[in-house]
């Protein structure tokens, strides 16, 4: 019999939550060979990142994953032998009350975050307050003592066809420093194409343009050029990454597939309340311009400061967009460095089986 897992997951909003757990489901069932149940509130969110999935179904199996809506009057199910909580979503009352009894493992999946506390908290138990049962915590990270990346066996980050342009792709969330990069990159020397991922990017350099820019169009402003993609499949996405020397990307699953594409990038964190999240892209920033020449670090660190609304994107650009060919053999060396960590994945499967 093969473990069963089942994976919570309730969009909070945007992609990520979704695209997280979706690459994990898919992942446990395809390498692990687990019979996964991907609980998920909002299907239409999967729906985007996997055609093939049907938003009006509550239940469907698609990639050998078991894809059930998650109602707020839950079904009488036996719960799984492992069961994920993704982002410390609450699991219903009635299934944690079944999960009581037997040997079961039960995870807390949670956000990536490259500060120096995470490697202290990966994997440790957390008793429930009034059953006889222990959630563990589990965390992504990028460093020795983490639950590690998610990356697949069978990851497809596409290839750069040399062309004369800088070939960049753009996501990202609502970002003010966005039109003063367009006038950089439209006034500036070199060709850039940029792509331009729909959604929130896509609105706003329509707004930049004044003009219309719907999926599919091509726009021109001096040496930019522009093209307004459709919404991709996930997969899809992932070939854009490689394909591209410069990749702009936001939240957490992008931001990590930038990484593993080997490829320059520049991140627009998940903006928090009271900046949690500063202290969450210095931390990462230390960990990523370790080994950088000074000039180098100090160019990516201004970029990505100006990127997040600190500082004057035009001018943090022209360092960045010299420090480029550092940063691009850079990805190669720091990909590999991540992977030494192994796959959160398998972590996760290596851990939990520890434990049932
Ligand atoms: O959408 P996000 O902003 O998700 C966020 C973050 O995860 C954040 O940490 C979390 O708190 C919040 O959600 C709730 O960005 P992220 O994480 O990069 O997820 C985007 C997903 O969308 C990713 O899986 C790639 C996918 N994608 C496509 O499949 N096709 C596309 O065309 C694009 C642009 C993205």
């Amino acid at each position: 019999m093969p473990i069963s897992c089942d994976i919570f997951c309730s969009v909070v909003d945007n992609l990520g939550d979704a695209g997280v757990c979706w690459r994990l489901a898919r992942q446990l069932a395809r390498e692990q060979r687990w019979a996964v149940r991907l609980w998920i509130d909002d299907v239409a969110a999967l729906a985007g990142l996997r055609p093939g999935i049907d938003a009006a179904l509550d239940a469907q199996a698609i990639d050998g994953v078991e894809v059930r809506r998650w109602h707020k009057a839950f079904p009488e199910v036996a719960p799984a032998q492992i069961v994920i909580e993704a982002f410390a979503c609450e699991l219903p009352a009635s299934y944690v009350a079944a999960m009581v009894g037997s040997s079961r493992v039960w995870i807390n999946l949670e956000y990536l975050s490259a500060e120096d506390w995470v490697a202290g908290c990966h994997g440790i138990p957390s008793p429930h307050p009034s059953l006889p049962l222990n959630k563990h915590f589990f965390f992504p990270g990028f460093v020795a003592g983490t639950g590690g990346l998610i990356r697949e066996q069978d990851a497809d980050f596409g290839v750069r066809r040399p062309g004369p342009a800088l070939a960049v792709s753009l996501f990202c969330y609502e970002n003010p420093a966005l039109p003063a990069l367009l006038e950089a990159w439209a006034a500036g020397a070199e060709p850039v194409v940029c792509q331009v991922a729909d959604g929130l990017p896509r609105q706003q350099v329509a707004d930049w343009l004044g003009e219309a820019f719907a999926p599919g169009n091509a726009a021109r402003r001096g040496s930019l050029a522009l093209r307004a993609l459709p919404f991709l499949p996930q997969t899809e996405y992932d070939r854009l990454l490689g394909g591209c020397d410069l990749n702009f990307v936001r939240g957490e699953d992008s931001f990590v597939r930038a990484q593993w594409a080997q490829r320059a990038f520049a991140w627009q964190i998940y903006p928090q309340s009271e900046g949690a999240h500063e202290a969450k892209l210095e931390a990462f920033l230390n960990l990523y311009t370790a080994g950088l020449r000074e000039e180098t670090a100090r160019a990516a660190r201004g970029f990505f400061a100006a990127w997040n609304g600190n500082g004057d994107v035009a001018a943090a650009w022209r360092s960045f967009r010299g420090g480029l060919p550092e940063l691009s053999n850079h990805a190669e060396t720091w990909a590999n460095g991540l992977a030494a960590q192994g796959n959160l994945a398998d972590n996760l499967a290596k851990f939990c089986l520890q434990r049932i």
